[in-house]
């Protein structure tokens, strides 16, 4: 059986530019295809989202007003990313997806700096036919609060699912030899390793505080040196998630971890 943990990126749940903003028809979109891809074959599926206009201007006003996440700034920050994440699961259940929504600070916390999860439950979930949805968040650290990013959190439950892969949805077709969204002539790349990939690519270009598409793949080479591997998609081109999941070709980027 195929097993991903599907990044939904806030690029595409929301709209970066607007505070606050969901993107319904594209996650509908989404999910519909989540659903038809579960009904079309045999799939063991997790999902992780992003912080979008919810979870970072939220900590980027703290973080410019007092250079760390203070209390009052956890506690927005837990309450924004527990309505977004309301959100999300509502619409993939409206779609059709078994969609379960974990809440990670309750599960994780940075512990001398590294992100630390207890994802048995979530892997168990997995494992019944759930689709848990987990999200980057405020969570506990040694002395204070750090946010933990999802570009973290699908690397340690794609390790609890037993080495999953990992399904980046983003606002771009994949990996480009430079940012598509500032070069029209950006050339997409099939295949690449996230070594080769960091000459590449920059940040997100909007309010990001977990350092976007070069963040990815720092982490994932922090994560799954050896075993990951990762597809960078479009969330918004339609069924072409289906297409992916379903062993079927897609347009992306397949990245190596090695
Ligand atoms: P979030 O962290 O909120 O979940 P996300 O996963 O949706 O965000 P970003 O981290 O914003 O996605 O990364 C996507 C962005 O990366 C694109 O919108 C693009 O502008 C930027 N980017 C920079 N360099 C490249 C590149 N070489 N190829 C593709 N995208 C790139
Ligand atoms: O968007 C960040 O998660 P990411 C979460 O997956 C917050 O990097 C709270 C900004």
């Amino acid at each position: 059986m195929k097993r991903y943990v599907i990044k939904l990126g806030g690029s595409i749940i929301t709209d970066k530019d607007e505070p606050l903003s969901i993107n319904i028809p594209t996650l509908l979109g989404i999910g519909e295809e989540i659903a038809a891809a579960m009904r079309a074959t045999d799939l063991s599926l997790a999902i992780v989202h992003g912080g979008g206009s919810y979870g970072h201007p939220s900590v980027r006003e703290c973080l410019d007003r007092k250079g760390v996440m203070d209390e009052p700034c956890y506690v927005r920050t837990a309450y924004l990313m527990s309505e977004l994440s309301l959100m999300v699961t509502q619409v993939l259940i409206a779609a059709g997806v078994p969609a379960v929504t974990l809440t990670t600070r309750s599960v994780c916390a940075m512990k001398s700096g590294r992100p630390d999860c207890e994802l048995g439950i979530a892997a168990e979930m997995v494992g019944r036919g759930l689709v848990p949805v987990i999200f980057g968040d405020g969570v506990l650290s040694d002395d204070g609060y750090e946010v933990m990013s999802g570009d973290d959190i699908v690397w340690l439950l794609a390790k609890a699912m037993g080495d999953a892969e990992v399904v980046f949805a983003t606002d771009v077709d994949g990996i480009f030899d430079k940012d598509p969204r500032k070069s029209p002539d950006a050339r997409l790349l099939k295949e690449v390793s996230a070594f080769e990939a960091l000459k590449y690519v920059g940040g997100s270009g909007r309010i990001d505080v977990t350092g976007g598409m070069r963040s990815k793949l720092v982490k994932g080479l922090r994560h799954a040196r050896g075993w990951g591997r990762a597809y960078v998609v479009n969330g918004g081109r339609r069924w072409n998630l289906f297409n992916l999941l379903t062993g079927k070709p897609f347009i992306g980027t397949v990245v190596w971890y090695q």
